[in-house]
């Protein structure tokens, strides 16, 4: 073997790769796009991303954000050694790696005394929950521990099994996809000892619990607690371990998933529960809710003559009296009338079959939906700080990190689609705005000028969602609150009257009143920055007015279920207001997100998915070339380069060069930024090569500091010779 070649980090420093045919730059790329010598190609920046993912090296830098490639395998580079090599350790020091980066924000947390987020983002299955899942596993193994706070830890780290139970789900596009977004703080105090946690929840995707599309399952914690309960539970809870005997389960058709073991996660998630606190009769409790919504999922109704509804399986209300801890009758009477104020006399009428059953399926979303949340706040009280007086607000640094679902584009898409894409569409805004704004912001400090670079701002799409009274999510509401018979078709028509020329917005009606054949007259289609996806209206507002009616709730909030009731108040029902429309409550969510990611320092992973068939190894290009360009990466790579492909500090630069120039070897006495001038006079940069900033030089071109350190390398004999020397006193 001999040397031939070296793998070169952003900061100039050369790994020797012992090989025998090809280069290692040849062979495993460069690990910063900022060093592509043709950073403006495509076909160059793909090329790299394969290079690397071939030798599982999933992780690339452009500058600070890290991309990521989902390599569909168990890699060995997460372990606790791993973690140490990561620690403390410069970013740009050693190959690029989710733990470098986590290890850079808890730093910059800790010195800067910012507050922190890391922001994660990539399309359905691109590998975001399993990066957030290692940033927390760095933060909870590497930092110090206080007293009580090794508890604390764990209690963190088992909180991710729980809510992975309760909110993902198998769907075509990943088998663990999480159906809800999730933000979650990790509180350090000023030693950097994690000493508190809070997780903010984001929309579940809640219709999932009675409707699951082929192949696709419905929330993890059915079929653990199937396959995983024991005897007694099961017989307390009367249920039969077969998931085809339950309607809320039948949909997919697709029980069981070589992937993902049941029986093992149940275990798993009853530990996680035990060590976050819960105490046994509350998950007695919980898991009657979640027997209790298959038993409902059961219950069957028949029709009168009167086209009134009525149960014909009477012991599945029973079970449920018992299970819901909610009387039978009463329950049956909510689910079958509704009750009507008419001059202030309450009145009952029945409701037909079609009614009856979306009134049964709305409890048990109802249920589940508000069980997640308890679940939530539950794991909340667990992490929050004990020590409350000396932990006041301004002792503590956060860092957050911010897993949401990905950009999803199905056979059939609805409003869950709708949210989740929008929410996905907010996040690209905040990182085109943080990025491009970081960049201008650092040359405008440091004096340098500066280039513009073109790229796609997808403002124009969140806008055209969120925008006050002619955004969609306007048009839905208004359409929901008007009186009289408004329905699906109706809201269509409306967004085809006021945002029909939208260039981001088509239907099948053609502007000169032809009519687009190939588009369905039910489906409105947007043109996102991720790709187009065409939404079917059917149900869109019955899911935004997520009505559950009074009856209903009435019933609910008399359980003896300790979790119901709390989950359904009284003064719920008391309330006449009516409560906001899901899109709103969504979009209002969003932006109080929007506002905490804006008050804290960011960074970035951009995750993407290499196959659709969920492959190791496979490296689809068509694919990848697509999410490199809606995810920005090519602009963000020429920001970054248009922009000088390299920054360092002053003394940064000079301590690392300064044996290459008699003048500053071996101390350069003068200000800083004449000692670089001197080196870089001498070392024969050229103007267009580099400018000097105010406390920062930025080198333009990769080949510059290549060459440079091709010196240094080259000089590092008789340098060593030099301290050898002066340490033996010569
Ligand atoms: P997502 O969070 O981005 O999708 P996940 O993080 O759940 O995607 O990843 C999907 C699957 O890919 C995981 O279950 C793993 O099998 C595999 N995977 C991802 N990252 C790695 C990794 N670093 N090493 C090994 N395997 C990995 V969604 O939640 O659907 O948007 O809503
Ligand atoms: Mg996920």
């Amino acid at each position: 073997m001999r040397y031939q070649g070296r793998e070169m980090n952003v900061d100039g420093r050369v790994r020797l790769v012992m090989e025998s045919a090809l280069t290692a730059r040849d062979r495993v790329g460069v690990q910063d796009f900022v060093l592509l010598e043709n950073y403006n190609s495509e076909v160059a920046f793909i090329d790299n991303l394969r290079r690397r993912f071939r030798e599982n090296l999933i992780y690339t830098y452009i500058g600070s954000v890290l991309v990521s490639v989902n390599p569909y395998k168990d890699l060995e580079i997460y372990s606790k050694a791993q973690m140490e090599r990561y620690r403390g350790v410069s970013f740009y020091e050693i190959s690029p790696h989710i733990y470098a980066l986590s290890d850079n924000t808890y730093r910059a947390m800790r010195t800067e005394r910012k507050d922190q987020c890391i922001l994660i983002s990539g399309e359905s299955g691109a590998g975001k929950t399993e990066a957030s899942k290692k940033i927390l596993l760095y933060y909870t193994v590497t930092c110090p521990t206080g007293d009580h706070m090794a508890a604390l830890g764990e209690r963190l780290l088992q909180s991710n099994p729980v809510l992975e139970a309760f909110g993902n789900a198998k769907t075509l596009r990943n088998d663990n996809s999480s159906r809800f977004g999730k933000y979650m703080d990790v509180q350090f105090d000023f030693k950097g000892v994690p000493v508190g946690g809070h997780i903010l929840n984001y929309l579940l995707e809640k219709s999932r619990v009675v409707h699951q599309n082929h192949g696709e399952r419905n929330f993890h914690i059915f079929y653990q607690l199937l396959e995983g309960g024991d005897d007694d539970l099961l017989k307390s809870l009367e249920l039969e371990r077969n998931p085809q005997n339950y309607n809320y389960l039948v949909k997919g058709n697709c029980p069981r998933i070589s992937s993902i073991n049941d029986k093992n996660s149940w275990k798993t998630v009853m530990n996680a529960l035990l060590v976050i606190g819960f105490v046994e009769e509350e998950v007695q409790n919980l898991m009657n809710i979640i027997g209790g919504i298959l038993h409902l999922g059961n219950t069957q109704f028949g029709e009168g003559e009167e086209g009134e509804t009525y149960v014909t399986n009477e012991d599945q209300i029973l079970t449920l009296e018992k299970l819901f801890g909610v009387n039978s009758s009463a329950l049956t009477e909510a689910v079958t009338h509704k009750k009507l104020t008419a001059k202030g006399e309450e009145m009952i009428s029945p409701l037909n079959f079609e009614q009856t059953l979306s009134a049964r399926d709305a409890l048990a979303k109802s249920v589940y939906r508000r069980t997640f949340n308890w679940l939530v706040e539950k794991i909340n009280q667990s992490l929050a700080q004990k020590d409350e007086i000396h932990h006041s607000r301004k002792d503590f640094s956060v860092i957050g990190v911010l897993d949401i679902y990905g950009f999803e584009v199905l056979q059939h898409n609805s409003f869950e689609q709708f949210c989740i894409n929008y929410c996905n569409e907010k996040l690209q805004q905040l990182f085109i705005e943080l990025t491009l704004q970081y960049e201008q912001e650092e040359y405008e400090t440091e004096g340098i000028a500066w280039e513009t670079v073109q790229y796609f701002d997808n403002k124009i799409i969140c806008e055209l969602i969120e925008e006050k009274h002619k955004g969609i999510i306007s048009i839905m509401n208004e359409e929901c609150l008007r009186p009289g018979e408004t329905c699906d078709a109706s809201f269509l028509e409306k967004m085809e009257d006021s945002i029909g020329g939208h260039p981001h917005f088509v239907t099948h009606k053609l502007a000169n009143g032809k009519t687009r054949r190939v588009m369905s007259r039910e489906e409105f289609r947007l043109l996102h920055y991720a790709g187009e996806v065409s939404y079917n209206v059917n149900g869109f507002l019955d899911k935004n007015n997520d009505l559950l009616s009074r009856s209903l709730k009435e019933v609910m909030c008399q359980s003896d279920n300790q979790i119901l009731s709390h989950c359904f108040r009284r003064k719920e029902v008391n309330d006449q207001k009516r409560s906001e429309t899901a899109s709103t409550q969504f979009k209002n969510s969003l932006m109080k997100l929007m506002e905490i990611l804006m008050s804290k320092e960011p960074s970035y992973v951009r995750c993407i998915k290499p196959n659709d068939s969920k492959q190791p190894g496979k490296f689809d290009e068509v694919l990848v070339r697509h999410q490199v360009k809606y995810l920005g990466l090519m602009e963000n790579l020429r920001v970054r380069r248009a922009g000088f492909a390299y920054r360092r500090r002053f003394e940064a630069f000079l301590q690392r060069y300064k044996p290459l120039c008699p003048e500053t070897w071996p101390n350069w006495n003068g200000c800083l930024s004449d000692g670089v001038s001197t080196l870089v006079e001498h070392l024969g940069y050229t103007p267009e090569e580099y400018k000097l900033g105010r406390s920062k030089i930025f080198i333009r071109f990769p080949k510059t500091l290549f060459t440079t350190e091709d010196a240094l390398e080259a000089k590092k004999p008789e340098i060593a010779l030099i301290l050898q020397k002066s340490w033996r006193g010569y």
